[in-house]
């Protein structure tokens, strides 16, 4: 046999051909799927998308080559090189050739600092902080993100003060509203496990972590900024996904952020309105109840037919009032729900470990703050869910108040906010805050 030993295999004009409209069709390939990038990827609804989708295109170029490379190497060596007919030996063996040893050490070695040093700048670009961040009405705001299985809470601290004195928060839910132009920075807390904030139209994504501060998480930071997006009607909607498995219930973990066209818009369809209701709830507790509840996450966790709930972490709330007078022994139905909702901890609904997340006037996450007089509503509207409720419904307005009083020892003021007098003298104050 001859001594191939030290010499390459020798190169015939066949090869030469094959491997000419091998690269050929890599290169084709890897064209290709680069056209599929814009139609993979949803709309640039940021101004850090640009730099985001290019970086993945240089990666999905180089992932490209490699991949025609290599499956091209397989396949040419499937067809040319296979054993024919009685051939049986392992073919001529070759050892070790130092410089293409270290000619295909070196190159992939460069292919990855470059990604790392053009990914990590992508990066600080992206999340480096910017100078006027969350700007309403010449303020800026603090908008904090509050995750929790499984459901996304938006609140805004207005810097406003209502008539008593109390920082008006708004609490959109899953909602984030922002306008174009703005420079949205979150604060985001988890009240529970690792969760991860991804908005796709927007390229960001921020793991949620668990950790102190107390039980509000530890807090991340995320920032963006909307732009126009041509062809888009406004307000613009995109979804909010969480990017974390966080549960059994994690694929309804979702969220919309909704984009104004400026911030006058912005101001007039959700802001105004917003703090408006906050200073302005309606004068019957049912109505103002179901708002109310609506702004907190209890949906995440329970199943209430009326608002098309349907999570079973906790107890279904449908009939609620039915059950409540009975539940502990000396108990009104009305003192029963309102320690259900500030102390879930006093009863234990048979069968349910203690999950339910913690609310009241003093808890560590702005998402789950709750007056005495959001409770009065919340209870009102509960009370409403059952055929023949166990609560006093004829004199809610002095019932529930009245048991609010008996388990927390707090004032309800049921006449809280009521009327545009309250809203005036609210914006006099707003005025003057910081
Ligand atoms: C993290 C999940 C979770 C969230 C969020 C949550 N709950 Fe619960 N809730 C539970 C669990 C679990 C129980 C039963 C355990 C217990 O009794 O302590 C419960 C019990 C209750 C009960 C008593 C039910 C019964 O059948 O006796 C009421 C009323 C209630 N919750 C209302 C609310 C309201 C209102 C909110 C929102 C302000 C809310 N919950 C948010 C998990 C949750
Ligand atoms: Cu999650």
């Amino acid at each position: 046999m001859e001594d191939n030993r030290r010499n390459f295999p020798s190169i015939s004009p066949a090869a030469v051909v094959v491997a000419a409209v091998f690269l050929l069709v890599s290169a084709l390939g890897t064209y290709w799927f680069t056209t599929f990038v814009p139609l993979v990827l949803p709309a640039q609804a940021s101004a850090e998308s640009k730099s985001v989708d290019e970086l993945f295109t240089i990666l999905v170029i180089i992932g490209g080559v490699v991949f025609f490379l290599i499956q091209g190497m397989l396949l040419i060596s499937v067809l040319f090189f296979r054993a024919r007919g009685e051939e049986r030996n392992d073919g001529p063996t070759y050892h070790g050739n130092p410089l293409l040893e270290i000619v295909w050490t070196i190159i992939p070695a460069m292919v990855v600092v470059f990604l790392a040093v053009i990914s990590f700048n992508v990066w600080t670009q992206n999340s480096e902080p910017k100078a006027a961040v969350n700007h309403v009405n010449g303020e800026e705001i603090a908008i904090e993100v509050s995750g929790a299985r499984y459901a996304w809470t938006h609140t805004y601290a207005t810097g406003r003060l209502s008539p008593d004195g109390v920082p008006i928060v708004i609490n959109s839910g899953d909602t984030l509203h922002t306008y174009i132009g703005q420079n949205v920075e979150l604060i985001l807390q988890t009240q529970d496990v690792i969760h991860s904030y991804w908005v796709p139209a927007m390229r960001v994504k921020q793991d949620l972590l668990p950790g102190n501060p107390a039980t509000g998480g530890r807090p991340t930071e995320i920032r963006f900024t909307p732009v126009r997006v041509e062809g888009e009607l406004y307000p613009a909607t995109y979804p909010i996904v969480c990017a974390e498995l966080c549960g059994d219930g994690h694929g309804r973990m979702r969220g919309t952020v909704v984009v104004h066209e400026n911030e006058s818009q912005f101001l007039e369809a959700f802001y105004e309105p917003a703090i408006y209701a906050i200073l302005n709830p309606p004068a019957d507790p049912v109505l103002r109840g179901e708002i109310e509840i609506q702004r907190y996450i209890c949906n995440s966790c329970h199943t209430l037919d009326s608002l098309e709930w349907s999570s079973r972490t906790g107890p279904s709330l449908n009939g609620i009032a039915d059950r409540a007078g009975e539940r502990v022994a000396g108990q009104s139905a009305e003192e029963y729900i309102a320690l259900s909702i500030w102390n879930s901890g006093a009863f234990r609904v048979p069968g349910y470990n203690e999950q339910m997340a913690a609310f009241g006037p003093d808890v560590m996450e702005s998402a789950n703050i709750m007056s005495p007089e959001q409770l009065y509503a919340i209870v009102a509207y509960l009370c409403t869910q059952g055929e023949q409720s166990d609560c006093d419904q004829e004199n809610a307005s002095s019932a529930i108040p009245e048991a609010i009083e008996t388990v927390f020892g707090m004032q309800v003021d049921i006449n809280f906010g009521q009327g545009d007098a309250a809203a005036d003298s609210a914006d006099e104050a707003g005025g003057e805050s910081e």
